[in-house]
């Protein structure tokens, strides 16, 4: 790992390129925009952006550095477990300008702190920088929500989208034993311990699934509805992005799919979708193109590794587990680098269709 004080300049650059891309992306949208919910999946972007600087205040100025709550009377507001994101628009929230200082009081007390204090390796909070490293992580996860709730919202924002790829062939992944998950960084807990699987022999998609592949399977009658954003054009479809219409791109990878639809079209392909161990594997041996562009469906629902513990709070992963959720892998165009590794987990229901999700195929060898 890196030796004290280049983690310490590492931690500070990525809290700073967090904060950058969060203040750069609210930037353009009025108070008013800010303010309103724009669907009742999502909360409103001003209760995203307060409950950045709460969970940031929470980890590492109070719960590392004993300090007392700045808004002792928002934590109810901004504890994600306390109201669900329908109910967050009637809460007592900061207005934008309060939730701007707050974050930027919170941040530079956090960097004065990080100065004093000793990243003691033995300790499982400081050691690596991992606290550092679950609110750096922690911002970046709600900035591509905020893009979601932008891409639902329709509002425009320039923050790009998936870039096309090559539909290629089926790759063979022989039969055998890998190591899933890692026990390094800043892994979250759900990606820990490190162990072994063993896996029989599969093919995989070198590729996600395009929007030209995607089409086929609605025009076939595969699925009774397009993705969120398709809209009929003639023979063809448009995509609403950012706000504006355009044709669809045909050879980027389809998202904003749910698991069920994925799941369809992958039988509709006579596949199925890969399983995440399928999926870690082959991605770990890098036959997988694409991967960053749209987050990819498993088959998989979302357990604990053999071993897991909850670390630091069961709230971040343990109390999703079980059937109810899906596991997602890879990554998309609105993930950024830092949270986009190889052994990353994320999760949704099985309907939801918000994330920038496709798919990508596998099936038995
Ligand atoms: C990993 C994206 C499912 O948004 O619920 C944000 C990330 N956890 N704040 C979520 C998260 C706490 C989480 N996902
Ligand atoms: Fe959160």
């Amino acid at each position: 790992m890196l030796e004290a004080l280049g983690l310490k300049e590492h931690i500070v650059a990525e809290l700073a390129e967090a904060r950058g891309r969060t203040l750069r992306l609210l930037e353009p949208l009025s108070d008013e925009q800010l303010v309103c919910q724009h669907s009742p999946l999502q909360s409103p972007l001003v209760w995203d952006l307060a409950h950045i600087g709460h969970f940031e205040e929470l980890w590492l100025l109070r719960r590392l550095g004993g300090a007392e709550p700045i808004f002792p009377e928002s934590d109810d507001v901004y504890d994600a477990f306390e109201h669900s994101r329908e109910e967050r628009p009637a809460l007592e929230l900061l207005d934008p300008a309060t939730a701007r200082a707050y974050l930027a009081d919170v941040r530079e007390r956090v960097v004065g702190a990080l100065e004093r204090t000793e990243l003691d390796p033995d300790d499982r909070l400081l050691g690596d920088g991992f606290v550092f490293g679950l609110v750096v992580q922690h911002e970046q996860q709600h900035i591509e929500t905020m893009l979601q709730t932008l891409q639902l919202s329709g509002l425009p924002h320039d923050a790009g989208g998936p870039s096309p790829v090559t539909p290629g062939e089926e790759v063979l992944v022989e039969a055998g034993t890998f190591t899933m998950g890692t026990d390094t960084g800043w892994a979250y807990d759900n990606e820990r311990p490190e162990h072994d699987v063993e896996v029989p022999a599969f093919l995989i998609d070198s590729a996600p699934v395009t929007n030209t592949r995607y089409a086929e399977f609605i025009e076939a009658g595969g699925w009774s509805e397009p993705p969120f954003g398709w809209e009929r054009d003639g023979d063809g479809w448009t995509c609403c992005r950012h706000g504006s219409t355009a044709p669809l791109a045909p050879d980027e990878p389809v998202q904003h799919v749910s698991w069920h639809e994925a799941d369809a079209f992958a039988l509709w392909a006579g596949k199925r979708l890969p399983s995440e161990a399928e999926w870690e594997k082959a991605a770990s041996l890098g036959v997988l193109d694409g991967t960053g562009q749209v987050w990819e469906w498993t088959g998989s629902d979302f357990a604990g590794y053999p071993g897991f513990e909850p670390f630091p709070y069961r709230e971040y992963s343990e109390v999703f587990f079980g059937s109810d959720y899906k596991v997602l892998r890879g990554g998309s165009w609105a993930t950024h680098a830092t949270v986009a590794r190889t052994t990353f987990r994320n999760w949704d229901f099985p309907v939801r269709r918000q994330i920038f999700a496709g798919l990508r195929c596998a099936r038995d060898a």
